[in-house]
């Protein structure tokens, strides 16, 4: 008996395209391919991967031509959004990556000054459906303007008064004079499944890669921190650790110092480091956590 092999759906290439391969890679998957591949058999797991355009990983995994796909929530909501029908995928798990909004940007200086000015004002936008869920649920009639790139140029060639678009850094709305206005829908990257019943022997490798994926996300921003103290110093220190609720304290041989070890689930930055120091930790060592589990 062959064993049946689940599918997950890619971007092939693009901004997502090596985030989403590192996670699989994170989960234990070893890639060997080259990037003009489109198929890709992994030996570790029975799992194939198909890249594509991430446009057509929603439709890919509603359809049940692959079980899993990574997705931008953009992408998957837009494509949710515009379905006749009930739509055959679901949300899985969000994975912390390609962070980026659908925004609603206008001129700066010009005449719209707040979401109610956008009435019969014109949009241009790659996100049709989404726009429209946003405007009826503010009860305002708009017109849209489908471009299907270069959507912030538009106010400049006077083809549209406002633009519905992607923003991660907000350099090319500052670049093309443009402001935001509104946030439509805040996005990362997703884990989308496919809505059809599946044998059980599928449902067992989906629940081994999620397992895998939670602690790979987990650890992400995790870190281990090692650090000495006085023992009066303990409780004030265990409230500075990101994410950790029951450091591990040791004697050390030195006086009224203690040692203590913490995971936190959550970045350190360098001010915790400097609050820490504030209140007496010394040899403070911070080291990434590779994997994670609950
Ligand atoms: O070829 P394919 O169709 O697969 O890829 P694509 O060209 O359609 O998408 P791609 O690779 O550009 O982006 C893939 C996904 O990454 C998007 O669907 C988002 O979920 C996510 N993402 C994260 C972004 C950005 N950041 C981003 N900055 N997608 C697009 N942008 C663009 C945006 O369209 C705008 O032009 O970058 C510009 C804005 O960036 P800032 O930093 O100047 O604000
Ligand atoms: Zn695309």
């Amino acid at each position: 008996m062959t064993t049946e092999r689940i599918r997950i759906a890619l971007q092939k290439s693009g901004r997502m395209a090596d985030n989403s391969m590192e996670l699989l890679i994170k989960c234990g998957l070893h890639v060997d391919r080259s990037r003009e591949e489109l198929f890709c058999r992994i030996k570790e797991l029975p799992v194939d991967l198909l890249l594509i355009r991430d446009d057509d990983i929603p439709g890919f995994v509603s359809d049940g031509v692959c079980d899993l796909g990574i997705v931008g929530e953009n992408v998957f909501a837009e494509r949710r959004a515009g379905a006749k029908e009930a739509f055959g995928a679901s949300i899985l798990e969000r994975l912390n990556f390609s962070h980026c909004r659908l925004s609603i940007a206008v001129p700066e200086n010009g005449p719209i000054s707040s979401v109610a000015d956008l009435a019969n004002k014109t949009i241009a936008t790659s996100y049709p459906n989404l726009l429209q869920a946003f405007l009826n649920e503010n009860n305002i009639q708009a017109h849209k303007l489908e471009m299907s790139g270069s959507v912030e140029v538009a106010p400049r060639l006077r083809i549209a008064d406002a633009i519905c678009d992607i923003v991660a850094s907000g350099a090319t709305l500052m670049a093309n004079n443009l402001r935001e206005l509104t946030t439509v829908l805040k996005s990362e990257a997703l884990l989308i499944r496919s809505s059809a019943m599946l044998s059980p022997e599928k449902e067992a490798v989906i629940r081994r890669l999620l397992a895998r994926m939670r602690g790979a996300v987990m650890a992400e921003d995790s870190k281990y921190i090692m650090l000495n103290a006085p023992r009066s110093a303990v409780e004030k220190i265990a409230k500075l650790l990101p994410g950790c609720d029951s450091p591990t304290i040791l004697d050390l041989n030195r006086g009224d110092m203690v040692a203590i070890h913490a995971a936190c689930k959550e970045a350190v930055f360098w001010e915790t480091v400097e609050k820490l120091q504030a209140a007496g930790a010394t040899g403070i060592l911070v080291v990434p956590i590779e994997k994670m589990t609950a």
